[in-house]
């Protein structure tokens, strides 16, 4: 578990009336934040095969000689002036604009075909199919209410505009795969949350409650996902740490309730390997990894898995079911860990293991400053991602704040799930390599980390 000590004595002190813990001690003062830390935003992003192209008049002239060459002096129906029209510089016209311009499909604007286009005189401009992102804004409670910083910092409250993950932005590109899933190897998820009931998996070759092992994997009834730690089918949270990861992945969004995950579409798949104290074992961690990699061989879309946990030395079994993982094509997101240290001198497992699936995630607040409890690592530590006062799930319906490199890395995993949503094909290393050179660079995170900035959403899927 790589939630912060303070924020559990707060959440204990809390437990009675549930009153959110909104004070963030390490956080910096307001405007202490970097000002225009980043580069390379609104980066254009033009549509594959696509442009807008507008014909000049004696294409038009061109088309309808054709036509009445071929049709007599029928007047031609306006699809078929449009194909002909696609026949003059060899392409098909998907769809007329406005005017004399059209977008043309089967090409980039440089083809050598549209130039020729041009060069026969039919076409007077030809333009990207640039995408365009819905800017709406989701209905979802918390969000309204500006509490959703990692989703969109709008700079409210003295925070630093834009330290976020670009998420309303990337959800113009993509919310996920409803047939993605996303391990959260945890403290399972209470599975009956309003906002995340609809993004559990389902096993769907088992069948629940029957006290078979329907689709013979070895686990009886896994219907939700498995319980490593009594060994028993329902994954349900006893704590709440899980249930809070899950939500920044994939809580459900514009369904005018509680929160939204980075990845509103997928689908999490709970295996609970830490008790209602948050305790667990190497040997239940290895147990759920390898549940993943069968799904994923039985042919689950699983692809990411989540794990803000850690503790422990090198293990060379769990190193080599970390590799096993990467060969069929999952991401292994780890929290970087809450002991403000090094990694790189005080290594922490399994942030620290090199098997090329793993990511370590660093915890920053609002500001775009390195939480005071995260842990870093120049070499060690990946990137970083929002993880102060991060407002999400909770049990019995509820939501609340915590911090944590808990809360970080399960935004990374999200960003990883929607890429391979768009993507499928990306090797986990890919992923990895996006995610890093596309974050968003803040200064003040310079030597804490191989990528020092924050993960973007938006830029990954620009990326892509
Ligand atoms: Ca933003
Ligand atoms: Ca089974
Ligand atoms: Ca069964
Ligand atoms: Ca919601």
């Amino acid at each position: 578990m790589r939630l912060r000590n303070r924020t559990l004595l707060a959440f204990l002190l809390s437990c009675a009336a549930l009153i959110p813990h909104t004070t963030h001690a390490d956080s910096a003062p307001p405007g202490g934040g970097p000002e225009g830390p980043f580069t390379g935003f609104g980066t254009p992003f033009p549509k594959k095969g696509e442009a807008i192209v507008r014909f000049k008049q004696a294409a038009f002239r061109k088309a309808n000689a054709n036509l009445k060459q071929r049709f007599g002096n029928r007047t031609p129906s306006k699809n078929a002036l449009w194909r002909e029209l696609a026949t003059l510089i060899g392409m098909r016209i998907s769809q007329p604009v406005s005017g004399s311009s059209f977008v043309v499909k089967g090409t980039s604007i440089n083809s050598s075909r549209l130039r020729s286009g041009v060069l026969k005189g039919f076409v007077s401009r030809v333009e990207p199919n640039y995408k365009v992102n819905a800017f709406a804004e989701p209905s979802d409670f918390f969000y309204r209410l500006g509490l959703l910083w990692g989703l969109n910092n709008t700079g409210a409250n003295g925070s630093s505009k834009n330290v976020d993950v670009d998420a309303i932005e990337a959800w113009g590109m993509s919310q996920g795969s409803s047939d993605l899933v996303v391990a959260v190897i945890d403290t399972g998820v209470s599975l009956n949350h309003p906002d995340l009931v609809d993004n559990i998996w389902r096993n769907p070759q088992e069948i629940p409650n029957n006290n078979l092992d329907d689709d013979k994997n070895g686990f009886i009834d896994d219907f939700f996902g498995y319980d490593f730690v009594n060994n028993a089918p329902s994954p349900n949270d006893q704590m709440f740490h899980g249930t809070h990861c899950a939500g920044i992945i994939a809580a459900k969004n514009n369904n005018n309730r509680g929160i939204a995950g980075v990845a509103p579409n997928v689908k999490i798949m709970p295996l609970r390997v830490l008790n209602a104290r948050g305790e667990g074992d190497v040997a239940g961690v290895m147990k759920a990894i390898r549940y993943a990699i069968d799904a994923r061989k039985r042919g689950v879309n699983l692809r990411v898995i989540n794990a803000s946990l850690g503790g422990g030395d090198r293990v060379a079994g769990f190193e080599e079911l970390l590799r096993e993982a990467n060969q069929v094509g999952i991401v292994f997101v780890a929290a970087a860990g809450n002991e403000s240290n090094d990694n790189d001198t005080k290594p922490t497992y399994p942030a620290n293991f090199e098997s090329p699936n793993v990511i370590s995630v660093a915890a920053i607040d609002k500001f775009g400053q390195l939480a005071s409890f995260s842990n870093f690592g120049e070499r060690s530590v990946d990137v970083a991602a929002p993880g102060v006062g991060i407002w999400s799930t909770f049990l019995f319906g509820f939501y609340l704040p915590f911090d944590g490199t808990s809360m970080a890395a399960p935004f990374v995993s999200g960003v990883a799930a929607l890429m391979l949503s768009e993507r499928p094909n990306l090797t986990p290393a890919q992923v990895i390599s996006i995610i890093k050179s596309s974050s968003k660079r803040i200064s003040g995170l310079e030597g804490a980390m191989v990528s020092p900035g924050i993960v973007s959403a938006e830029r990954a899927l620009r990326s892509l």
